[in-house]
């Protein structure tokens, strides 16, 4: 027999997406319980990305847990594209009527989030196996285990918040679905290096050995990136290799100079573009990386999550307070409009800064104006920055 729980939400991974939607509809008095399937450790240690657009710090802050992300978030207001020795900043602030991102790691948003829900009693279920979905056409629920015993949890709706290889889109019944997917012919390798940053914003920077990307967690961590290949083995990359290569593709005609450290964490994440569509099935409301993937060039991935819940807890809200379905029935193509600008952004970042093998000299000159028009002209410059500030919330 396994213990029967029951919610009005039911909320699988307790990621970005799923912790700041169980936040969200806490505010709006709605019940909601999170399901996920790693320990509270994992999730609040696992460094993945560092930039929130304004709207996403913004709802932080409006949504009341955005003390330490004031404290410790670190503003920028530029960027800098490099290549061919030489650095172009992109004056976001300055193009986009003061507008600026912050840095801020997703492992902390997500320890924010879920300290405010635990702090507000909010049900949360961690190292949970065998999560299941059912009922997604009229009475949903998720079965799983954690701490050995069994359980059912009944639901009015799920939210389907469990990442790429989760297990509510492969719930949804073969042809329900359309996805649309691009991979591409390389992956980041990526280091946590306990030194101070070697620049004060981040350096996007495309050479003929492939992209590298400088970035930060703190005054005291650098977060850096470089294309490697898809398939290749961690163990190719020792430190003395990731910082040479590092040294040579952010070399600059000045003699430019990048810090080394010890490097505390590294990892290779491979690179696609996917959406599924439509992003809901019955009862199931899929957001986040389970509906949609960029590749990370444009820093959307998280933006792009709590996006899609914001959108979805003013659904829930809506069909709680009035009983409409209205914007429930909505919720795919509301997200779906922004999920194609964000993706179509993350694509050309991605192609305008890559290295591919595979292409002629006629595309390496192409690529590199593009480079220089968009370092040179005061109307491509504020395309790119008013898309990497994060395009507005609530499109007219
Ligand atoms: P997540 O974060 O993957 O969370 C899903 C959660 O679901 C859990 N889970 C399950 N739980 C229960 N049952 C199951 N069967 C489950 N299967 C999985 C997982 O353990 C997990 O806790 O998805 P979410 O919430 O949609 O958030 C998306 C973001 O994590 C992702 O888009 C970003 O990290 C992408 N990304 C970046 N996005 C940005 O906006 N800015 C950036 O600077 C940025 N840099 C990055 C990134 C992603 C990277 N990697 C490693 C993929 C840099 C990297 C290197
Ligand atoms: C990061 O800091 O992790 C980061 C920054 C910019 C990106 C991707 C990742 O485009």
């Amino acid at each position: 027999m396994s213990a029967r729980l029951r919610t009005q939400v039911g909320i699988v991974g307790g990621g970005p997406a799923g912790m700041m939607l169980s936040h969200l509809l806490q505010l709006g008095g709605i019940e909601s319980i999170v399901v996920e399937a790693r320990s509270r450790e994992h999730v609040e240690e696992r460094v993945r990305a560092g930039v929130l657009e304004q709207g996403t710090a913004d709802l932080m802050i409006e949504s009341g847990v955005g003390e330490r992300l004031k404290r410790q978030g670190l503003v920028h207001r530029g960027i800098e594209l490099r290549f061919d020795g030489r650095g172009h900043r992109i004056d976001l602030s300055e193009l986009t009527g003061g507008r600026t991102i912050m840095i801020y790691g997703q492992n902390e948003v997500v320890k924010d989030l879920t300290d405010a829900r635990l702090a507000a009693g909010g049900r949360v279920f961690f190292e949970c196996d065998n999560v299941k979905v059912a009922g997604l056409d009229a009475k949903p629920s998720i079965a799983f285990t954690a701490t050995d015993d069994s359980r059912e949890i009944a639901c009015d709706f799920i939210a389907g918040c469990d990442g790429f290889h989760g297990v509510c889109r492969p719930s949804i019944p073969a042809g329900a679905l359309t996805t649309y997917e691009r991979v591409y012919p390389f992956a980041w390798l990526g280091i946590l290096a306990a030194v101070a940053p070697s620049s004060d914003e981040l350096i996007y920077t495309s050479h003929e050995r492939g992209f590298a990307l400088h970035s930060m967690r703190s005054p005291e961590l650098t977060r850096l990136y470089i294309q490697c290949a898809p398939d290749e083995p961690l163990e190719n990359w020792p430190e003395e290799r990731i910082w040479d290569e590092l040294s040579q593709r952010f070399a600059t005609i000045d003699n430019w100079q990048l810090q080394r450290g010890p490097i505390t964490q590294k990892g290779i994440t491979p690179m696609r573009s996917f959406v599924a569509e439509p992003m809901q099935y019955g009862n199931l409301f899929l957001a986040g990386d389970a509906a949609h993937i960029v590749p990370p060039t444009g820093a959307k991935g998280l933006n792009l999550a709590i996006a899609d819940v914001r959108v979805l807890a003013r659904a829930f809200e809506e069909f709680y307070q009035s009983g409409s379905r209205a914007s429930l029935a909505g919720y795919s193509g509301a997200c779906l409009r922004r999920v194609w600008k964000v993706q179509r952004f993350s694509w050309w970042m991605t192609l305008m800064l890559h290295r591919f093998d595979g292409d002629s000299a006629f595309d390496r000159r192409r690529q590199r104006a593009e480079l220089d028009y968009v370092t040179s002209s005061r109307a491509a410059a504020t395309s790119l920055a008013e898309n990497y500030v994060g395009l507005p919330m609530d499109p007219v």
